[in-house]
C-alpha cells in the first residue's frame, strides 16, 4: 500500500500533471493552453511547482490516513442525519404510531429491519474475520483445498429459507389485517358501525365527503334524517376508538393517500376506488400528506385528521351546515355578496351545503371536476377552433371542482394544510393564492386572478375585508 501510494506520488509530480494544474490553476498563459509540445519547464511557474513539493514533507500514509477520517465524519454525518428521521415525536414520524394498523405495520417493519441488521452483521462479520485472519502473508503456501462441506451448505440453506419464507408469510398476514374487513369485523366486536370516508384526491388538495358521518343511527329518527352528508376538504375529523374505512379515489392524476401515525401510504388511482382503514385510539392532530408525485404543488398537498371523542365529534356533525355559530356582521354578510357576485367564488366553491348529488346522481364537486375536464380539453384545442367557439357561444362552461368552504372557520389551515387559517393569511390567500402556494389551481383559473398584470384579485381593499369577514363567519363549533 506504501509503494502503491508513492507510486501515485510520483506520477503526480509528473510533467503532465504539473501541465494539467497549472491549466486548472488558470495559470497557463491562453497561447500555450492549446499547445500540446510544450515542455513543462516553459510555462509552470515556481509557484505552482513548489505545492507538491512542499505535500511530499507529509507520509503518504498519513494523508490517505486523514483522507478515510474525513470520509467516515461524512458518513456518520449522513448518517446522523437518517437517524434525526427517527423521531417518533415528528408530524410525519412512522415511529410515533397511534392506532392498531400503524402499530401493525411498525412491527413488521421492525422485525424485518432488526433481523435483516442481524444476517448482514453475521455474515458480513464471518466475511471480514475470514479476509484479516486468514489473509495470504508473503511465502504463505497454497492453503488446503477444500470442495464442499455438508453440515455447512445444509445449514446455510435452510436457515435463509425458513428466515423468508416465516417472514413473507407473516408480511402477507400483516397484508391481511389491512383489508377493510377487518375494520368491519373490529367494528362489530366493538358493537359498534365503522365510519365511511371518501377522499379524493385534486391537484393539490383532498376533498373528504362523509355519506353517513354518523353511522350508528338513532332510530327515533325518520330515515332520511339518518344520513349526515357531509363534503369538507383538507382537514378530516374522526371518533376515536372507531374504525374509518377509507374509499380513496382521484380526479386527475396518481395521488397517495399517507397519514404517518395511523396507517402507511394507499396510491389514489383515476378510475379506480381502493380502499384502506385505521384507528386513532388517542385524541388529537394527525398530519397527512400526498406520497405520490402529482405535480407542482405535490408538495403542499397536505392533510389533517383531527380524531376527537365520540360526543365531540357528534357536535361537530350535527352543527356541521346548519345555524351560524354567530350571527353574520355587516361586513360578512357584504362579503357573501362579494362571494356570489363580483367575487365569482361561487363558480368553484360551495358554502352552507353538502355537495347535493345532482339529476344524474353524482356530487356537485365531481360534476365541477367533469366541466374542468371538458374545458381543459378544449383548451389543447387549435386557437382558430376557440375563437370559432368563443364566436358562436360554444365555448365550455368555467366551473371547477375546489374546497367546499362551508366549515372554512372551524378548520386550522387554507392551502391543503399549507399555513395556519386566521384574518391575515386568509386575505393574503384571496389577494393572490400563489403568495402562499405557487402552481394553486385557483389563481390559476378563477377570473378574479386573471385582468391583472401582477395576478392579484381584481377586487378593492374593502371587497377583500368583507369577504374575510364573511369566511371567518363560516363557523359551526363554539370557538376553543
Ligand atoms: C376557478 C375556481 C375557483 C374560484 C373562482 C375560486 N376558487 Fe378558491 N379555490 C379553488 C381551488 C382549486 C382551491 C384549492 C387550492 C389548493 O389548495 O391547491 C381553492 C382554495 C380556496 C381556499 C382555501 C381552502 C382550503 O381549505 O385550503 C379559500 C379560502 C378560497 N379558495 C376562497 C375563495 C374565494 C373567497 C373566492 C372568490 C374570491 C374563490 N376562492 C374563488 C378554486 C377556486
Ligand atoms: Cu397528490
Amino acid at each position: 500500500m506504501v509503494r502503491a501510494a508513492s507510486e501515485i506520488l510520483h506520477t503526480r509530480r509528473s510533467p503532465s500533471f504539473r501541465r494539467i494544474r497549472g491549466f486548472t490553476m488558470g495559470l497557463l498563459p491562453s497561447a500555450e493552453k492549446d499547445s500540446p509540445t510544450n515542455s513543462e519547464t516553459t510555462f509552470v511557474p515556481e509557484s505552482s511547482r513548489a505545492i507538491p513539493v512542499s505535500n511530499t514533507s507529509e507520509s503518504p500514509t498519513r494523508r490517505s490516513g486523514r483522507r478515510s477520517l474525513v470520509a467516515l465524519a461524512i458518513l456518520g454525518g449522513i448518517l446522523a442525519l437518517a437517524a434525526l428521521g427517527c423521531d417518533a415525536n415528528a408530524h410525519q414520524s412512522t415511529f410515533g404510531v397511534n392506532g392498531p394498523v400503524a402499530r401493525e405495520q411498525l412491527l413488521l417493519f421492525n422485525v424485518l429491519l432488526w433481523t435483516m441488521v442481524a444476517v448482514f452483521v453475521l455474515v458480513e462479520g464471518a466475511l471480514l474475520y475470514a479476509a484479516i485472519r486468514y489473509r495470504r502473508k508473503p511465502g504463505d503456501p497454497l492453503p488446503p483445498q477444500t470442495h464442499g462441506h455438508t453440515p455447512l451448505e445444509i445449514a446455510w440453506t435452510i436457515i435463509p429459507t425458513i428466515l423468508i419464507l416465516g417472514l413473507g408469510i407473516w408480511s402477507v398476514v400483516v397484508l391481511f389485517k389491512l383489508e377493510p374487513g377487518e375494520a368491519i369485523a373490529l367494528a362489530k366486536e366493538q358493537g359498534k358501525e365503522p365510519l365511511y370516508i371518501e377522499a379524493v384526491g385534486h391537484q393539490w388538495w383532498w376533498e373528504f365527503r362523509y355519506e353517513d358521518a354518523y353511522p350508528d343511527h338513532d332510530p327515533s329518527k325518520p330515515a332520511e334524517e339518518q344520513m349526515e352528508l357531509i363534503t369538507t376538504a383538507n382537514e378530516m375529523r374522526i371518533p376515536v376508538d372507531r374504525p374509518v374505512i377509507m374509499t380513496l379515489k382521484s380526479d386527475d392524476v396518481i395521488h397517495s393517500f399517507w397519514i404517518p401515525k395511523l396507517a402507511g401510504k394507499q396510491d389514489v388511482v383515476p378510475t379506480r376506488a381502493n380502499q384502506m382503514w385505521f384507528l386513532a385510539e388517542d385524541a388529537g392532530m394527525y398530519y397527512g400528506q400526498c406520497a405520490e408525485f402529482c405535480g407542482t404543488a405535490h408538495a403542499q398537498m397536505k392533510f389533517r385528521v383531527h380524531a376527537m371523542p365520540e360526543a365531540e365529534y357528534k357536535a361537530w356533525v350535527d352543527g356541521w351546515g346548519g345555524d351560524l355559530a354567530e350571527p353574520m356582521s355587516p361586513e360578512a354578510a357584504r362579503g357573501r355578496l362579494v362571494f356570489l357576485g363580483d367575487g365569482q367564488c361561487v363558480t368553484c366553491h360551495t358554502v352552507g351545503t353538502a355537495d347535493q348529488v345532482n339529476e344524474v346522481g353524482e356530487g356537485v364537486q365531481h360534476a365541477r371536476m367533469q366541466t374542468y375536464i371538458a374545458y381543459t380539453q378544449w383548451l389543447s384545442k387549435r386557437a382558430e377552433e376557440r375563437l370559432e367557439d368563443v364566436r358562436t357561444g360554444n365555448e365550455p362552461p368555467t366551473a371547477f371542482a375546489a374546497p367546499n368552504l362551508t366549515d372554512l372557520a372551524d378548520r386550522t389551515t387554507i392551502g391543503s394544510g399549507l399555513v395556519d387559517l386566521n384574518r391575515e393569511t386568509l386575505r393574503q390567500w384571496l389577494r393572490n393564492p400563489d403568495d402562499i402556494k405557487p402552481g394553486n389551481r385557483m389563481s390559476e383559473l378563477a377570473a378574479i386572478y386573471q385582468t391583472r398584470l401582477d395576478h392579484r384579485a381584481d377586487l378593492s381593499e374593502e371587497q377583500l375585508s368583507d369577504l374575510v369577514e364573511y369566511l371567518m363567519a363560516q363557523r359551526h363549533l363554539p370557538v376553543q
